[in-house]
């Protein structure tokens, strides 16, 4: 392996703006966002989408715009989050599906979420799972817990490899209610991954830069971004998620892991280029319907 993959998660769903200031939570401010990440080496963007007040919304319509938007802007992998915010109905978290992104995340399992319980039933995952596999979206599993591994396994099993035939985890460290944000955890983790898979990995909060070390050493890939940790060091902010994209670009580097353009992440990830204009009749119907009534 001699690249490193990096995604970006710019915004989630669990931060206010008002705490926050420098979260992008505007389809301009997501924008800029990207651009400035992709410039300094991010391949992936994870992406929640904010209404006008700046409240997390699976609203069909701005999904849409948002995904075309970054298409239009940037060359990035658009991935958007089918997590929602916690508390989410699984109609709406199916519906991101809707918006033709090129991949999505697919969590694989329920997992208490600091004092929330962040819900994903099996048969959820499993609607989850062959949507994707229906509509030419890649999933990334989001991997909360070792616990997650064996569902997927599970999964892979029963119902197939993902569209695109390549298994993606993102490994999730530091949820308060998750696996803990250590090397030890880590390495149990990719113990567990499906022959051939690759992960990325993500530390929560103070778990960023232990992870990101971890999982380079390890072979792994990176996301980090202002979904994830908002504190770049002890007492100091995050300034932007490019300042977190730097420096994690920076850390794969030193690896001698350089970080991977998009077109190898394409490859790497079995990621086809825009499927907007493959998707099944009755999503596009959904679209004009959603667009016609000014939802
Ligand atoms: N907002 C979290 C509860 C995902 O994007 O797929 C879930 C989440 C995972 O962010
Ligand atoms: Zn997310």
């Amino acid at each position: 392996m001699t690249s490193t993959l990096i995604t970006v998660a710019p915004t989630g769903a669990e931060t206010a703006k008002g705490d926050a200031p420098a979260l992008p939570v505007t389809l301009a401010e997501l924008v800029a966002t990207a651009r400035d990440c992709a410039a300094v080496g991010a391949a992936v963007v994870h992406v929640h989408v904010r209404d006008d007040g700046g409240e997390p919304t699976l609203e069909l319509s701005r999904l849409r715009d948002t995904v075309q938007a970054l298409r239009e802007e940037t060359a990035l992998i658009v991935q958007l989050s089918t997590g929602g915010a916690v508390g989410d109905s699984e109609d709406d978290r199916l519906r991101a599906l809707d918006a033709g992104p090129d991949a999505a995340s697919c969590s694989m399992g329920t997992v208490n979420f600091g004092a929330d319980v962040f819900v994903n039933r099996w048969d959820f995952i499993v609607e989850l799972h062959q949507r994707m596999q229906e509509r030419q979206i890649v999933p990334e599993y989001e991997i909360f817990d070792l616990g997650h591994l064996w569902t997927l396994h599970r999964l892979l099993d029963a119902h197939g490899a993902p569209y695109g035939g390549h298994v993606h985890c993102d490994l999730v460290l530091g949820v308060p209610g998750g696996m803990p944000g250590t090397t030890a955890a880590l390495v149990a983790a990719v113990a567990m991954l499906p022959a051939g898979a690759t992960y990325s990995a993500t530390g929560v909060g103070r778990a960023t830069l232990p992870v990101a070390l971890a999982a380079l050493s390890a072979g792994g890939h990176l996301r980090v971004g202002m979904e994830d940790t908002l504190s770049y060091a002890p007492g100091e902010a995050v300034q932007s998620n490019a300042q977190l994209v730097a420096r994690a670009s920076a850390l794969a580097r030193i690896a001698l892991r350089p970080p991977m353009g998009v077109e190898e992440a394409r490859r790497m990830l079995a990621v086809q280029p825009a499927v907007a204009d493959r998707l099944p009749a009755s999503a596009n119907e959904a679209v004009s319907v959603a667009a016609g009534s000014g939802a």
